[in-house]
């Protein structure tokens, strides 16, 4: 049987760009056979940032993360493998990069909850619903 090949819509976040961490973290991707098929450095406005982050623009922590996500360049990245929505998952590590597991890249190169260096997509569904937000860029 050929297994069905997902997509997933990663970014690099603006610290981990203005670190230069990103072609560290795009060899992690491709070491794990993960095919890039988009790839752009793009800078986030505020129309693009409330639609990425709609289940949160009520939060109380969706201002600065706003900012943060607003403040600089990301690189927008679509990954296409096998299983890959999880995958990514697990190679970025928890949210928090204090919890995240060790050798991973929130671990490795996040610094806090909101400077936690990548973004990638939690479900197949949210992956399309990304893809589709930042399409403009392709
Ligand atoms: P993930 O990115 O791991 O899927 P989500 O979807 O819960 O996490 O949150 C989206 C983004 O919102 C996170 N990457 C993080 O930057 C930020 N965030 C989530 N929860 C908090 C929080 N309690 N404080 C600050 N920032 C947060």
């Amino acid at each position: 049987m050929v297994e069905e090949l997902e997509e997933s819509l990663v970014f690099i976040k603006p610290d981990a760009v203005a670190k230069r961490y990103v072609g560290e973290i795009l060899h992690r991707f491709e070491a794990a056979e993960l095919e890039i098929v988009q790839l752009k450095q793009i800078v986030i406005d505020a129309t693009l940032a409330d639609q990425h982050y709609a289940e949160h623009v009520h939060k109380s922590f969706y201002p600065s993360l706003k900012d943060f996500i607003t403040s600089g360049p990301v690189v927008v990245i679509v990954l296409r493998g096998a299983r890959a929505v999880a995958r990514i998952r697990a190679l970025c590590g928890a949210t928090d990069p204090s919890e995240a597991e060790p050798g991973s890249i929130r671990s490795d190169f996040g610094v806090s909850m909101t400077e936690n260096a990548i973004h990638a997509s939690d479900s197949v569904d949210s992956a399309r619903r990304e893809i589709a937000n930042f399409s403009a860029f392709f």
